[in-house]
């Protein structure tokens, strides 16, 4: 067994990472206290996360089998259905409003770029800013509407997500996503990109519409970073520290940031403590790591007809996600399949038979109960409501979900 390769494994006390200091800055969420010689040479914020979220336990991480670990008891005392029928009251008609967004006269390609909002996605991220705006209102002044803007905010982050889905499709070469063909196999790729441009300007002309330049300035750092992770995951790292604190890096920006910053953006158009917004960030943060980290590990655990997208996909991609990271820990002989991004015939299936063998997939989905469980923490500074208790709720459903 390899525990003691990396140092934050080693580490024997849990505390609880610091506050990030500056709005919108990710990179400064590492734990309080002078750094160590380890910890001065992981400048990286989401490894020091880790190392934080993961030092009480020295030897292997433990997991258990249910989300329990970030099972909370709601403070609300109020009633409250479950957060997707909590959400979906301020999202009535949000794909007639998207596709009013969309304003497009030639008819293919406003049939192209409205081909995703037709209800079929999870609208997870949209929930999560209609819920974090609520509680933020009622944290603030004890309002109970959510502003017109910050549903637009819904909207954008949906808008946001789904180009950056089209053209991921385009770089990945992907057949199928939400059990449909995806735009790239029906229109062909240099339509899809056109597409998922025109979503993305759609996207861009909504946000300058609210017209409050904080709020711009942090959805158009979602857009940088969108670029940023998918550029960071056409790389690899030979060191394995470096790997796993790149592919962290890469989570955060691929899917984090747009969560993190819609969340944010929301909690400065309801309400100005700076401190407030700071805890709207780091739950984005933190449940939209545990999203991806559980969504690497369905890609080894699910079928694709639950998935609505071929499994396996990753590995056949050439990437080591978290489950191929931990598998490594136990089997160094993945090391070099891993640098060669798995490109020799029957790399795949060995791969994916190493991680089933190894803890990887436990490994990874703990370490994602440990994001959830530092949102839940974050979120619970509010003041108690339905919303509130039920974004905690909604990180359970994260660790939890098997689509
Ligand atoms: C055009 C803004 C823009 C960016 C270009 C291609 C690219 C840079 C970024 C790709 C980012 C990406 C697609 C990340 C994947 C995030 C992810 C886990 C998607 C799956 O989300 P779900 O499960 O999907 O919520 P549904 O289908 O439910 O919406």
């Amino acid at each position: 067994m390899a525990s003691c390769r990396w140092p934050w494994r080693r580490c024997c006390s849990w505390r609880p990472a610091a506050r990030s200091p500056g709005p919108g800055s990710p990179g400064r969420a590492g734990p309080p206290g002078p750094l160590s010689a380890a910890d001065a040479s992981a400048q990286m914020p989401y490894f020091n996360l880790v190392k934080s979220l993961t030092s009480a336990f020295p030897n292997r991480f433990h997991h258990s089998t249910s989300a329990a670990c970030c099972r909370s008891r709601t403070q609300s005392g109020e009633q409250y259905s479950d957060p997707f029928k909590l959400g979906w009251r301020d999202l009535n008609g949000l794909y007639e409003d998207i596709r009013k967004e969309l304003l497009i006269s030639t008819t293919e390609l406003k049939e192209m770029s409205e081909y995703y909002f037709d209800g079929k996605g999870k609208a997870f991220r949209p929930i999560i800013v209609v819920l974090m705006a609520r509680a933020c209102n009622i944290h603030h002044n004890n309002s109970r509407d959510v502003q017109a803007s910050q549903r637009s905010i819904a909207l954008i982050a949906e808008m946001i997500h789904t180009a950056s889905l089209v053209h991921d499709d385009v770089i990945d070469d992907a057949s199928s996503r939400r059990g449909k063909h995806t735009v790239n196999k029906i229109w062909g790729e240099k339509k899809a990109v056109l597409a998922g441009d025109l979503i993305l300007s759609a996207a861009s002309i909504a946000l300058a519409r609210i017209g409050n330049t904080t709020v711009i300035s942090i959805l158009t750092q979602v857009i940088e970073d969108l670029v940023r992770g998918e550029f960071l995951q056409l790389g690899s790292k030979e060191n394995e520290t470096e790997r796993f604190a790149h592919y962290l890096e890469k989570t955060f920006k691929k899917t984090a940031s747009l969560i993190a910053n819609s969340c944010k953006a929301v909690s400065v158009l309801g309400c100005p403590d700076p401190v407030v917004h700071e805890i709207a960030y780091q739950y984005g943060k933190n449940v939209g790591i545990a999203f991806q980290l559980i969504d690497d590990v369905l890609d080894f655990t699910s079928c694709s007809d639950r998935m609505g997208k071929p499994t396996s996909a990753d590995l056949k991609l050439g990437l080591a996600t978290g489950p191929v990271l931990f598998a490594c820990q136990q089997f160094p002989e993945m090391n070099a399949m891993i640098m060669r991004r798995f490109s020799l015939p029957g790399d795949v299936d060995r791969a994916r038979q190493y991680v089933l063998q190894s803890d990887g997939v436990q490994q990874t989905t703990y370490l994602a109960q440990r994001y959830c469980h530092e949102a839940i923490r974050e979120i619970s500074k509010l003041r108690p409501s339905p919303e509130r208790d039920a974004l905690i709720q909604l990180s359970e459903i994260v660790l939890t979900r098997d689509k």
